[in-house]
């Protein structure tokens, strides 16, 4: 475990060495998560699309090189009982693992295991191997298999090998190329610590560790029956992909291991009868590695030598591997038969009594106390064991809720079998939007509703002259320009990149809960929905040729006819959405998807710990936008007057509801001079300089682009003389870029 190098003395003088702006002043706005994975990253060509390379691959044959993998033990990494299912099956789990439902973020979706600091995590010690392991097989299939789906497909194919259920496969993940600095993962200085996650309950936020020391008190015991875990976190402990396997901070109480366990699974998306399922499917295969102490073990692949080539945790002790290797420091092999599907971990689990004992290493485990020694070990045939499990196994037998569900699966090795693939499913492809994004011959038929699944479209579409006459009937409806484009922007802008959940399609902003959110002024919202599906109605009985328009299109078309009202252009509008029912929607999944700040709509302040604009720029990544995109879509989103409340903060224009450059004019005005108010500190007065008088309020939303040096640039570019034309075609390029996010299918 090492400490986080805060400050080293003797730095680079090349290189980009020197103590840097973050160092400087670590509180400084950072643009850095807005221009990720950009074409200077990527090595691929412009025009290639992963999707359609995966077509073209020989899936039959990769999966036949993945099983004879299985039983190939390489004298580098032996494999424990001759086969390596269990640590493909911790690399996928631990890959996509990492989902949490609050942001979206983490997962297996784009291969970030390969990059600090995944690679680098205390609980992923020995998946360098791993991945090693795949090496040939990547290469050899080169860019039609990313590593995203070549790790998750392994995991897969593992299960099957070793006779296990599954529920299918779809591949469509594209591999990033630099570490994703977007996902906050704690602001813990060390690795294993959880001083930060356990105390306020202020919500962290995309790129920002807390570095101001603003985080309280620190606890010296943390009361592990009570704790909050603070969101969006949804691990117990930094460096780790949930709980920690000793129990909570290392003590050995199955029952508190389990609050711990239905917290983070939950925030993985898992009920409890899938995350009992899935954590007796995985422990099921495999066994834990503690030979001997962690003191053996060298540096996590970042901090190791540059000879050691990407590996990392050089174990010196006896061999370093097999026999003696040390990943978890905990010594457990689960079941007599490690390399095949069984019912053996629920069976075991309530045949014995369980008694404490230190692993080799040192650490807390559990030894079956009468049984005998019956379970084969890894390496000598000659050597037998007696089963054993982890504390956080414990959970599932001391735990009331999980008890029941674990003796019902020990009972019935069928249901436990179903439930285990279908959660396993879930977990590898939780974070890859809708179906239009899944491709390969294993994508099973029964859709599921955390699918967030949406109608296919069975009519014929609006053309043109459609187009054209629905957009006069929309204004012709009265409901004002202004409330039109709330809505469409109400009903896209919750589209996350991270997960690819949310947006237009499917018109859910008219459902539960969406339509009862403070964000969306619920009573406005259902007077310009019912006014669109008047106009829905009576365009689908009259139309000919059985064409037909959904209400999602209908409210994206709205926004587009606001807008050209406002601009004077015309802006791009693609049909082919369709109206999802309330049955076809998890309520309670959607809940994570409400806006807690959107800047855009001036909605939501800052905390404690996270400034209004580091929450802008949250936002402003959840919807992928780069730093000028953000800077035009919020300029001409105040002159449309489209703050959440109709207040005027940052609507600096005298001509609200026209498409102009003014935002950023008059933010830059010389002779407006700015104060906090008095009262509240989030609003902002601006007067003029030499009579007083009040002209603007505005946010800190809105002043962060005349006070932030780069958003500042780019504001100098939109508020030029000669800039209108060029801020119009951009703001409209963004608009419609935002109501296209979810649009897998039309790209
Ligand atoms: Fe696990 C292994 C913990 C869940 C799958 N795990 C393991 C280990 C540990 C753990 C500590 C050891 C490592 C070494 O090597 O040493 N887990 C854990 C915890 C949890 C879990 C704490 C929560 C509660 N798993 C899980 C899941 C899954 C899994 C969910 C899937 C599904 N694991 C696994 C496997 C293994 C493990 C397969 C084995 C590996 C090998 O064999 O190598």
């Amino acid at each position: 475990m090492s400490e986080c190098p805060v400050h080293t003395s003797k730095q680079a003088n090349v290189g980009g060495g020197g103590t840097r702006n973050n160092d400087w002043w670590p509180n400084g706005l950072k643009l850095n998560i807005l221009r990720q994975h950009s074409n200077l990253t990527n090595p691929n060509d412009k025009d290639f699309e992963y999707a359609q390379a995966f077509k073209t691959l020989d899936y039959d044959a990769v999966k036949k090189d993945l099983n004879d993998l299985m039983t190939n033990s390489q004298d580098w990494w032996p494999a424990d009982h001759g086969h390596y299912g269990g640590l493909f099956i911790r690399m996928a789990w631990h890959s996509a693992g990492t989902y949490r439902v609050f942001d979206g973020r983490g997962g297996g979706g784009d291969g970030q295991q390969r990059f600090a600091p995944l690679n680098s995590w205390p609980d992923n010690v020995s998946l360098d191997k791993a991945r090693r392991l795949l090496q040939p097989i990547k290469l050899k299939y080169g860019n039609k298999l990313s590593w995203a789906d070549l790790m998750l497909l392994t995991g897969n194919v593992a299960i099957e090998n070793t006779g296990g259920k599954t529920f299918g496969f779809a591949g469509g993940r594209a591999d990033t190329y630099e570490a994703d600095e977007s996902v906050y993962w704690g602001g813990e200085s060390t690795w294993l610590g959880n001083e930060v996650r356990y105390e306020s309950g202020q919500p962290g936020v995309a790129g920002h560790g807390v570095v101001d020391g603003d985080e309280g008190p620190k606890k010296e015991h943390s009361d592990i029956h009570t704790r909050d875990l603070e969101e969006p976190l949804a691990a117990a402990h930094m460096g780790l992909i949930y709980v920690n396997p000793e129990g909570p901070d290392g003590i050995p109480d199955p029952v508190a291991s389990a609050r711990d366990i239905r917290e983070t699974f939950g925030r993985m998306a898992m009920n409890d009868e899938e995350t009992v399922a899935l954590i007796a499917g995985g422990h099921t295969i495999g066994k834990t590695h503690g030979a001997a102490s962690s003191d053996n073990v060298g540096n996590e692949p970042q901090a190791a030598s540059i000879e050691q080539q990407g590996f990392g945790w050089h174990n010196k002790h006896g061999s370093g591997k097999g026999p003696d290797t040390i990943t978890s420091g905990l010594e457990v092999i689960w079941t007599a038969t490690p390399n095949k599907w069984s019912n053996h971990y629920l069976d075991y689990m309530f045949r014995f009594d369980w008694e404490l004992e230190k692993s080799p290493a040192g650490a807390n485990q559990w030894v079956a106390k009468d049984a005998d020694a019956f379970v084969p070990d890894a390496y000598d045939p000659n050597k037998k064991h007696k089963p054993r499990m982890l504390t956080s196994d414990l959970a599932l037998r001391f735990d009331p809720a999980y008890e029941k569900i674990a003796r019902r699966f020990a009972n019935d090795e069928n249901a436990f079998g179903d439930a285990f693939a279908k959660a396993w499913f879930k977990l590898l492809h939780r974070d890859m939007g809708p179906r239009t994004r899944w491709v390969g011959p294993e994508i099973p038929k029964e859709v599921q509703l955390w699918e967030d699944p949406v109608p296919s479209v069975d009519h014929p579409l609006i053309d043109e002259s459609d187009i054209a006459q629905l957009k006069k009937d929309i204004l012709a409806t009265r409901m004002t320009q202004e409330s039109l484009i709330q809505t469409a922007w109400a009903a896209a802008s919750i589209f996350r990149g991270s997960d690819k959940r949310g947006g237009a399609n499917g018109a859910r902003v008219r459902l539960e809960p969406q339509n009862k959110w403070k964000v969306n002024n619920p009573g406005q919202l259902i007077q310009v929905y019912s006014a669109l599906e008047k106009v829905q109605e009576s365009f689908n009985s009259s139309a000919s040729g059985g064409k037909k328009v959904s209400l999602a299109d209908l409210i994206v078309l709205g926004g587009v006819a606001g807008i050209e009202q406002a601009a004077g252009v015309s802006v791009p509008f693609t049909p082919g959405r369709t109206d999802a029912t309330q049955e076809q929607t998890d309520v309670q999944s959607f809940t994570h998807l409400e806006p807690k700040h959107d800047g855009f709509r001036n909605f939501g302040t800052g905390t404690n710990r996270v400034t209004t604009e580091q929450f802008l720029v949250d936002k402003a990544h959840l919807l992928t936008l780069s730093p000028p995109e953000m800077t035009v879509l919020l300029g001409g989103m105040r002159v449309l007057n489209q703050n959440y409340d109709s207040s005027p903060h940052g609507v600096l224009t005298k001509r609200p509801g026209k498409l102009t450059t003014d935002f950023f004019v008059n933010l830059l005005d010389l002779n407006t001079m700015w104060a906090p108010n008095a009262n509240d500190k989030e609003v902002f007065t601006g007067t003029d300089r030499k009579t007083g008088e009040t002209k603007w309020t505005a946010t800190r939303n809105d002043l962060v682009f005349g006070s932030h040096p780069e958003l500042r640039a780019y504001a100098e570019v939109y508020a030029a003389s000669d800039a209108h034309d060029k801020f119009v075609r951009d703001f409209v390029k963004v608009w419609d870029k935002v109501m296209m996010l979810d649009r897998f299918d039309a790209k």
